[in-house]
């Protein structure tokens, strides 16, 4: 299941995160956040859920369906934030519960439009990274959950170190936004104890819409699959150096990576109906 807001472009959200779940084989279920008014150059509005509505969501889905893992993305606010921890915690979702949680700390698009007020950034320290299996923020997000400026490895080691005494079980400091790394993009992940880096291409592209959003799903995926957390990271990785490299241009702003890189044109093959 993702928790998370809608982008009316496609790009990123809950569309990146469907279209994540189909081509990573698992079936996707939502409990719908926010709606944002938006295209490739910007945010324009945002309408958020009742609080009530998003933990029904959860709820309703999780006592039938039910949930082999959960991620959420764009929150907007504190209500939101404090129904989506009790909700978890009365459905066995996060920490101590059946069902793994992968949090994806979204503050703002990659425009720096707000999507989480300021206010909850208590919030989210306090009620969703103790309750988290892996965080997985980015070095923006980093910056605004503890104050570190991350510029080289170093500093993305500290950063590690400092999220995991938040609570979560495993910290994946993601190194996309690294200048450093010229050449690739190491992301680093952290489970209190030992380091793994994991590297990657960069690739020379703005398309990079959604790919935070992507890669947090596909995480999901692996650990709705049954993988460990180390695994599910490491087939989160394979899939979103893919669907960067598939990124496509749209609208005058900022394109989308592509989810369903995996997708054949079945409708090039010859007809069998
Ligand atoms: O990529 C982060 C993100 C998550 N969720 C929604 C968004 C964005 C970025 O724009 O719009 C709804």
């Amino acid at each position: 299941m993702t928790i998370a807001g809608t982008d009316s472009g496609g790009g990123a959200g809950i569309a990146a995160d469907l279209r994540t779940f189909a081509a990573c084989g698992v079936h996707g279920c939502l409990a719908v956040c926010a709606v944002t008014v938006q295209n490739s150059v910007g945010v324009t509005g945002v309408h958020t859920i009742p609080p009530a509505t998003v933990a029904a969501q959860i709820t309703s889905v999780a006592s039938d369906i039910g949930l082999d893992a959960a991620k959420t993305g764009m929150l907007a606010g504190t209500e939101i934030i404090e129904a989506v921890a009790e909700a978890c915690d009365a459905n066995g979702i996060g920490a101590g519960g059946r069902t793994p949680l992968v949090v994806d700390p979204v503050a703002a698009s990659m425009h720096g439009d707000q999507l989480l007020a300021d206010s909850a950034l208590d919030a989210f320290r306090d009620l969703l990274f103790p309750r988290a299996t892996i965080v997985t923020p980015n070095l923006d997000e980093v910056r605004l959950l503890i104050g570190l400026d991350v510029h080289d490895r170093a500093a993305q080691y500290e950063a590690a170190k400092a999220l995991h005494g938040l609570g979560p079980r495993y910290v994946l400091v993601k190194g996309g936004h690294l200048a450093e790394d010229v050449e690739g993009c190491v992301d680093l992940l952290y489970d209190g104890d030992s380091f793994t880096e994991l590297p990657g291409p960069r690739f020379d592209t703005g398309n990079t819409h959604g790919g935070g959003d992507s890669m947090a799903a596909s995480i999901a995926s692996g650990l709705a699959r049954g993988m460990s957390a180390p695994e599910a990271v490491a087939f989160g990785k394979r899939y979103i150096v893919e669907a960067v490299r598939h990124s496509y241009p749209l609208g005058q702003g900022h394109g989308p990576v592509s989810p369903l890189w995996t997708v054949r044109p079945w409708w090039e093959a010859r007809p069998t109906v």
